[in-house]
């Protein structure tokens, strides 16, 4: 799908019912799936537009629905116990048909939500402080979501997080070969290799129930929560495309693979980038608090495994693109996926030495 041009991305404004006409049109980038846009209306009022990748997210109807459903149980939960109902959850804004979502001419699915205004969206974060204020919102995200029915979820992307999955694509990649890349990647292939047998970790033990499924966010990286621009508190969780029965792990592993990390996912120089231990024992703090007790003895013990193995994962997808030929992930440059791949194994094979420490830290914080 091509990107819009202003009179396309007009032509959807003029679908949604939006207080005014609109006065401004700002592209945003951070995202690596769909596009996004800031739209400014007469008056000043901001809505966020999007444009959903359909060819990842195959049913974008079922995604607005997953959205709507969770984000009106979490705002009823804010309203039952005083939290900010404002601006603590996204808000949908409909088509003028009340619609959840547009399909244009060319096939493109937009959505709106209402801006959150005075907030910050960080992809490196320093402050220990924060980050633990980051972990006790995902934690509260995944407490308020305890008691939501998750058959009424639609699952975005199957598989999303099977990371034995994940390794069999990967292989199929690497096989195929499409971009001719293989043998300039044989290092970071083999690194991959070398550790196939992490990949079952959490699949089986949900499999055999060692794990329990829940309702999670799945894609926790720092850059996903707003911060209110002056106080840093976390206020508002975004992108809830992936909203669907997960592992806590997921969302406890994702957030440590953005945050307990000394440099952004895509820092060429590899001297730059460290896994920091603080970091996780400050997230851990936080997410466990934010969980209210929810997490069972064994998901507290895997906890350092959560967030080793979906680093594990997400370079390995980095890297499956790669191979693939940049065609899942937006890329601004040729070796973006490699760039990214390479952030991700220098955190594992750093994340591999602190294990023992990591696991004596949060059994003690178990014990508490
Ligand atoms: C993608 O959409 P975005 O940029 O929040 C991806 C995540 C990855 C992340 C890596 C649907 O997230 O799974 O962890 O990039 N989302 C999807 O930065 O694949
Ligand atoms: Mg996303």
């Amino acid at each position: 799908m091509t990107y819009p041009n202003e009179q396309q991305i007009l032509a959807a404004c003029d679908r949604f019912s939006f207080s005014g006409a609109v006065t401004d049109i700002r592209a945003n980038r951070t995202g690596h799936i769909n596009s996004t846009f800031i739209i400014t209306v007469e008056g000043g009022k901001r809505y966020t537009l999007q444009i959903l990748n359909t060819s990842i997210f195959k049913d974008p109807m079922g995604i607005m629905e997953n959205i709507l459903a969770v984000t009106e149980h979490i705002r009823a939960g804010l309203a039952a116990d005083g939290g900010d109902t404002e601006r603590g959850t996204l808000r949908v804004v409909r088509t003028r048909e009340g619609k959840l979502g547009y399909t244009d001419p060319d096939g493109r699915f937009w959505r709106a939500y209402e801006f959150v205004e005075d907030v910050v969206c960080r992809l490196t974060v320093d402050s220990s402080e924060t980050f633990a204020r980051v972990g006790e919102a995902f934690g509260d995200f995944q407490r308020r979501l305890s008691n939501f029915d998750a058959s009424r979820l639609i699952e975005s992307i199957p598989n999303f997080h099977n990371t034995k999955k994940r390794y069999a694509d990967f292989l199929a990649a690497v096989e195929r070969n499409a971009s001719g890349r293989a043998h300039l990647v044989q290092d970071e292939i083999k690194f991959i290799t070398d550790r196939a047998d992490k990949c079952s970790l959490i699949v089986d033990a949900l499999a055999d129930g060692t794990l329990p499924l829940r309702v999670t966010h799945n894609d926790t990286k720092l850059s996903n929560i707003l911060l209110d621009e002056v106080t840093e508190e976390a206020v508002c969780i975004i992108d809830l495309d992936t909203v669907m029965p997960g592992s806590a792990l997921y969302d406890f592993g994702d957030s440590i693979r953005a945050g307990a990390a000394s440099a952004a996912e895509d820092e060429p120089d590899l001297d730059k980038v460290h896994f920091l231990p603080e970091m996780f024992k400050a997230y851990a703090r936080g997410f466990i608090k934010g969980t209210s007790g929810n997490l069972t003895p064994n998901e507290l013990a895997m906890l350092p495994d959560g967030g080793y193995i979906i680093t594990l994962e997400t370079g390995m997808r980095f890297l499956t693109d790669y191979l693939d030929g940049d065609v899942y992930f937006h890329t601004e440059y040729p070796d973006h996926n490699l760039v990214r791949a390479r952030t991700q194994f220098k955190l594992v094979a750093e994340t591999e030495a602190y294990m023992p420490e990591l696991r004596a830290f949060v059994k003690e914080l178990a014990e508490q």
